[in-house]
C-alpha cells in the first residue's frame, strides 16, 4: 500500500463496534447532543492514538427520517464518527436479543436461555437472522468508507459476522477482530446452535485477538473440535489459509488518570470527599449494572461483614456507582430492582439518622469525579463473576499513587491478576 501525496502520515484505522464512543440525543428535527458513552470498550480505546482513527457504529438512537440521519451524520463527523442506522426492530432482535440475551450470557458461562437450547424456536431464528442482517449493515457502511490500505478493527461479540461480510466485499481488506469478553471453553460454545457459522465468519479475519491466552486457546479448540480444522502455534489453518490468533491484554492510558489528579478541580473534589467521609474507611465499587459484575453478591458480602463485625458499622461506607446498561432487557430490569431492594434493606438495618452504610448511585460519574473517588478510596471491590478483563481495577490503582489502598479481586475476574500486575510493573505503578 503506497501512501498518496497529501495523505496523513498516520495509518488510517477504521474501528468498528456496535456502539459509537458517543450516544446521540435528539434536541430538535436537525439538532443533536452527543454524550460520551460509558463502558470498557470506549475506555480501552482512548489510549489508541498512533492511528488516524475513524469510528463506525450505532449511536444508540432510532433515526427513521432522512433529515435526522443527515444532520446526525454531520454532527458525528466532527467527532470522526460514522453512524450505522439500525431501526427499532433490528435493535430489539439483534442487540437486545441475539447479542445480549444469547451471546453475552453464554460467553460468561451463564448458559443459554431455556427456550433457545433448541435452535428451532422462532425467537432464536429471527434473532439470528437479525444478527446477520445487522452485521451486513455494518459491513455496508465500512465498505462505503473504506480506502485502500485501511486497517479495519472489528470489536466484540456483536460483530462476529463482520469479518466474513467484509472479505466478501474485498478480500484485500486487512481485518482484525477483537473480543472484549471471555471466549468460553469449546464445550460451552458447542451448545450454541449457530456455533459453526460464527466461528467460520470470525476466521475470515486476518488476525483474531483476545484478552488472555486462555480465551485464545478456547477459541482455537472450538475451531479444531467443532469445525475439524487444524490449530497451529500461530492460529488456525483452513485449506492453506492461516488466521492468526493471539492474546493482546488490554490496558488503560494510566497517564491520563495520573495527570487528572493534579487538576485543581479534582484536588478540590478530593478534599470535599475526604471531609465528607472523615473517620470512615471508603470501600468502592464502579460497574456497569450487569449480572456478570457480581453487584448483589458484593453488597451481600458487605452486609455479612457488618453483621459479623459490629465494631465497624459506623466506621466504613460502601459507595457503589452502577451505571445502568441495556435497560430494555428484562433481566437487567430485574437486576436493578434486586440491587435496590438489597441496598434498601441493609441501609434500613444498619443506617442511623446521620449516616447510611451504602451509597448506591444509578448513574455514571464524569471522568474527574471518578478520579477523585478512586483517589480517596481505601478498598476497591471488583467482584465480577466472570469478566473479559475489567479496567476499573487498573483505573483504581492508577489513582492510588500516594494512598496505597487495597484492591480486592474476585476469583471470577479470571486471568486478570497476572495481567494487572504486569501492567502496573510496566507502567511503574506500585
Ligand atoms: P465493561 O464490561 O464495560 O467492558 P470494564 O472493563 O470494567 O467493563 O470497564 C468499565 C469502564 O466504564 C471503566 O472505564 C469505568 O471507569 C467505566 N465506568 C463503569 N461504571 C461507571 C460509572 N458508574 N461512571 C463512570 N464510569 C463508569 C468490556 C468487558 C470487560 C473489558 C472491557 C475492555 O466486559 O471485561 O475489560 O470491555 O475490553
Amino acid at each position: 500500500y503506497e501512501r498518496q501525496e497529501g495523505q496523513s502520515s498516520k495509518q488510517r484505522l477504521l474501528v468498528v463496534a456496535n456502539r459509537l464512543p458517543v450516544s446521540a440525543f435528539r434536541k430538535g428535527e436537525d439538532s443533536w447532543t452527543l454524550e460520551v458513552s460509558v463502558g470498557g470498550l470506549v475506555s480501552a480505546l482512548l489510549g489508541v492514538n498512533e492511528f488516524e482513527a475513524r469510528w463506525i457504529g450505532w449511536a444508540g438512537v432510532n433515526v427513521p427520517d432522512e433529515i435526522g440521519q443527515k444532520s446526525l451524520t454531520k454532527a458525528l463527523a466532527e467527532k470522526r464518527c460514522i453512524p450505522v442506522f439500525l431501526d427499532e426492530e433490528i435493535v430489539h432482535q439483534y442487540y437486545n436479543g441475539y447479542c445480549n440475551n444469547i451471546l453475552w450470557p453464554l460467553f460468561h458461562y451463564l448458559g443459554l436461555p431455556q427456550e433457545d437450547r433448541l435452535a428451532t424456536t422462532r425467537s432464536f431464528q429471527s434473532q439470528f437472522a437479525a444478527y446477520k442482517k445487522a452485521n451486513q449493515m455494518f459491513a455496508d457502511v465500512v465498505n462505503e468508507h473504506y480506502e485502500m490500505g485501511d486497517v479495519i478493527w472489528c470489536h466484540d461479540y456483536h460483530l462476529m459476522f463482520l469479518p466474513k461480510c467484509l472479505k466478501e466485499y474485498n478480500d484485500k481488506m486487512k481485518v482484525g477482530w477483537f473480543l472484549h469478553t471471555p471466549f468460553p471453553s469449546s464445550e460451552i460454545h458447542r451448545t450454541l446452535p449457530s456455533r459453526s457459522e460464527l466461528l467460520r465468519s470470525v476466521l475470515a479475519a486476518d488476525l483474531v485477538g483476545f484478552h488472555t491466552y486462555d480465551y485464545a486457546r478456547h477459541f482455537v479448540s472450538a475451531c479444531t473440535r467443532i469445525l475439524g480444522l487444524e490449530g497451529t502455534p500461530e492460529g488456525v489453518e483452513d485449506q492453506g489459509k492461516l488466521t492468526r490468533v493471539a492474546a493482546f491484554p488490554i490496558g488503560i492510558d494510566s497517564d491520563r488518570f495520573i495527570r487528572a489528579l493534579e487538576l485543581p478541580q479534582v484536588k478540590n473534589h478530593i478534599k470535599e470527599l475526604k471531609e465528607r467521609f472523615s473517620g470512615r474507611k471508603v470501600m468502592l465499587g464502579v460497574d456497569r449494572l450487569d449480572m456478570i459484575k457480581g453487584i448483589p453478591q458484593k453488597i451481600l458480602a458487605f452486609e455479612k461483614f457488618l453483621e459479623e463485625n459490629p465494631e465497624w458499622r459506623d466506621k466504613v461506607v460502601l459507595l457503589q456507582i452502577a451505571v445502568p446498561t441495556r435497560t430494555d432487557v428484562p433481566e437487567y430490569q430485574k437486576l436493578t430492582c434486586q440491587v435496590h431492594e438489597i441496598v434498601g434493606r441493609i441501609n434500613g438495618k444498619f443506617g442511623t439518622l446521620s449516616s447510611v452504610p451504602i451509597h448506591h448511585l444509578d448513574r455514571s460519574l464524569d471522568f474527574h469525579a471518578l478520579c477523585a473517588l478512586y483517589a480517596v478510596t481505601d478498598v476497591a471491590l471488583v467482584t465480577s463473576l466472570r469478566d473479559g478483563m475489567n479496567l476499573v481495577s487498573y483505573e483504581f490503582v492508577a489513582c492510588q499513587a500516594s494512598k496505597k489502598g487495597v484492591l480486592i479481586l474476585s476469583e471470577g475476574s479470571l486471568g486478570l491478576e497476572m495481567y494487572a500486575v504486569e501492567f502496573f510493573q510496566r507502567e511503574r505503578i506500585k
